[in-house]
């Protein structure tokens, strides 16, 4: 058995009706290996979703659209944002955290009728920078259907580093978000922040929605509990 960090509840906040902490560390699960503590303590400040079993790590948060998601490479490699409102967690936080074990993912879509819909996926995993953030998913099952598995064995573009498919285009620019595209997207949850229209370059989920972008979208994972 892994020793157990303190837990320092710094806030909570209801989001609709999804309860939201911000936390000290990331401690869903401990080993004390000298990696994993690394890890935690690099993460300091940390979102748990509580709902679903709980102690979901969140690392893409978007509510108004106070935060510009349009950045460039370095941004998201480092993360950026207001963890108490909209935020990515970072490239490289994502690539220690899943490197650790198996985690899944579940991803959390609000539309501006207040209707919701998820996407979880067994399998979820992202490659260290010199694989350019490779998006490794699978395993879906939820009620928003699979717009995430055409994503799968992607690299990361952002506007100003080119990694996809689309031999003319970039397709961060094109679709005015970062994301693992291909020649581009069946999902951009970090998309403009459009507002209620239907908008490819919006926060988009087609298999859900087709382009009416999103309200609410959070990105979470969790380790495997095999
Ligand atoms: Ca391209």
């Amino acid at each position: 058995m892994g020793k157990q960090l303190n837990v320092y509840l710094a806030s909570c906040q209801l989001v609709d009706t999804d309860l939201y902490c911000l936390q000290t560390a990331n401690i869903t699960e401990v080993e004390f290996t000298k990696s994993t503590l690394l890890v935690a303590l690099d993460l300091r400040l940390t979102v748990i979703w509580r709902r679903d079993g709980g102690g979901w790590t969140v690392f893409q948060h978007r509510q108004d659209g106070k935060v510009d998601f349009f950045k460039g490479w370095e941004e998201y490699a480092n993360g950026f944002g207001n963890l108490k409102t909209e935020f990515w967690l970072g490239n490289d936080k994502l690539y220690q955290i899943t490197s650790r074990g198996q985690y899944e993912l579940r991803v959390n879509l609000e539309d501006f009728n207040s209707d919701r819909a998820y996407a979880k996926y067994s399998s979820f995993y992202i490659g260290d920078r010199s694989t350019n953030y490779k998006l490794k998913v699978k395993g879906y099952s939820g009620t928003a259907g699979d717009s995430l598995t055409p994503h799968n064995n992607l690299a990361f573009t952002t506007k100003d580093k080119d990694n996809d498919s689309h031999s003319s285009a970039n397709c961060a620019k094109h679709s005015r978000g970062a994301w693992w595209y291909y020649a581009c997207h069946v999902s951009n949850l970090n998309g403009l922040y459009v507002g209620n229209k239907k908008d490819n370059n919006g926060m988009r989920w087609k298999q859900w929605k087709g382009s009416q972008s999103m309200k609410t979208t959070s990105m979470m994972i969790r380790r495997n509990r095999l």
